[in-house]
């Protein structure tokens, strides 16, 4: 199986450069992101630093976050999107749309998922990570054998052994009947119960998303519902990402420029700015809005839309002073059961195809083939 995340390995070895505290660390696939930065060191792994022509393009996220200046996501409010005056309602719709085709991402406030909830959420994912490293790695996960869920690092997903500062905690949180609670972390207490009952709450906002993106288009309101899988079938993943602290933020990604390979992709954040999305030729910074969810528009939808709404692309910036963690849950179809490409409306002679018919799976397979070209090229 091919995640979104991470793909194939390469045992990658090297030397810290601070020679006075590291001189032997090796960097292999195991290696916690979480540990060398608690090691003190001053200077990253050359592994971790990104290419020049990426460094130009990094800067301070917290001066980012306080500029006022130039676009901002847009900010969606979802008090309306059921409601029984016909006006209001479609007004809200309106506006989901138009900045799914206009930008692919967007926060959501008023929502409906509490922010009790989304606290205890939250505080379930900092009470793991909490945990002293040796305790988070009892859960594990084993790509080259295919357990992908659990704790886990980036690893070299090309050539040049290129890593992230980040580790990661991954698991399939619904439907309830296929989800692997051997797995789920047992610390902290309310991990499970939090977890549980926020994937039920998102996978309702996941339908009326949906309903508005398929009438959007003019198609049934069920449609793009039934596309991507429906109740049984489309698959929600949480992976809560887990910045750490880093000595030089300049020369690092948490995460690297990427779309999502999702039909959708829900974010929540521990209110440190770090997600970027580029948008018109510039990375523009996502604020930190108490209680909102972000939610991108992933591959799966733009394809399903012929390119009418955007796969955004993103990336992650760290930073020296705070750790930073995210909770992502990648909503996806089945890997094999369905075949992804434009649904006859969105087709016609003006607007051709613009994605040849490929499974989940197959497209997740031609992405990574492209990035290993490119970056042997
Ligand atoms: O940390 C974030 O805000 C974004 C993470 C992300 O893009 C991903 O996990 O795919
Ligand atoms: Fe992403």
């Amino acid at each position: 199986m091919l995640p979104n995340f991470v793909t194939f390995h390469k045992n990658t070895t090297s030397h810290s450069t601070n020679k006075n505290l590291h001189q032997s660390m090796v960097i292999s696939a195991n290696t916690r992101v979480e540990s060398l930065a608690k090691s003190g060191i001053h200077q990253i792994p050359k592994e971790y630093i990104r290419p020049q022509h990426e460094l130009t393009t990094i800067t301070d996220i917290f001066h980012d976050e306080n500029n006022q200046q130039g676009p901002q996501l847009p900010t969606i409010d979802l008090n309306d999107i059921n409601s029984n005056d016909p006006k209001a309602r479609e007004k809200c719709r309106h506006e989901i749309v138009k900045a799914a085709s206009e930008w692919g991402v967007m926060h959501l406030v008023n929502h409906g998922i509490s922010g009790d909830l989304i606290n205890r959420v939250k505080a379930a994912g900092e009470g793991f990570f909490d945990q002293p490293v040796e305790e988070k790695e009892k859960y594990s996960n084993d790509i080259d054998s295919g357990n992908r869920q659990g704790y886990g690092s980036r690893l070299a997903t090309n050539a040049c052994g290129q890593l992230e500062w980040q580790d990661y905690f991954f698991h399939l949180v619904f439907p309830e009947e296929k989800r692997d609670l051997t797995i789920w972390p047992s610390t902290p207490n309310d991990y499970i119960h939090a977890t549980t009952e926020y994937a039920r709450q998102l996978r309702s906002l996941v339908s009326k998303i949906l309903t508005a993106l398929s009438l959007g288009l003019g198609l049934d309101e069920g449609r793009l519902e039934k596309e991507v899988g429906g109740m049984e079938e489309l698959l929600l993943q949480l992976k809560v990402n887990y910045y750490p602290k880093c000595p030089q933020p300049e020369l690092a990604l948490g995460v690297e420029a990427h779309t999502d390979v999702s039909a959708l992709t829900f974010i929540l954040q521990n209110m440190v700015p770090g997600l970027q999305l580029f948008h018109n030729g510039q990375w523009v910074t996502a604020k930190c809005v108490p209680d909102s969810l972000i939610v991108h528009i992933g591959d799966t939808i733009e394809i399903l839309s012929n390119g009418k709404y955007k796969s955004v692309l993103h990336r992650g910036l760290v930073n020296k002073e705070k750790v930073r963690i995210s909770w992502a849950v990648f909503c996806e179809p089945p890997e094999e059961k369905i075949i992804l490409k434009p649904l006859p409306e969105t087709v016609s002679e003006g607007e051709p195809s613009l994605f040849p018919p490929r499974t989940f799976l197959q497209h997740m397979e031609h992405k990574l083939f492209r990035k290993n070209n490119d970056s042997v090229a």
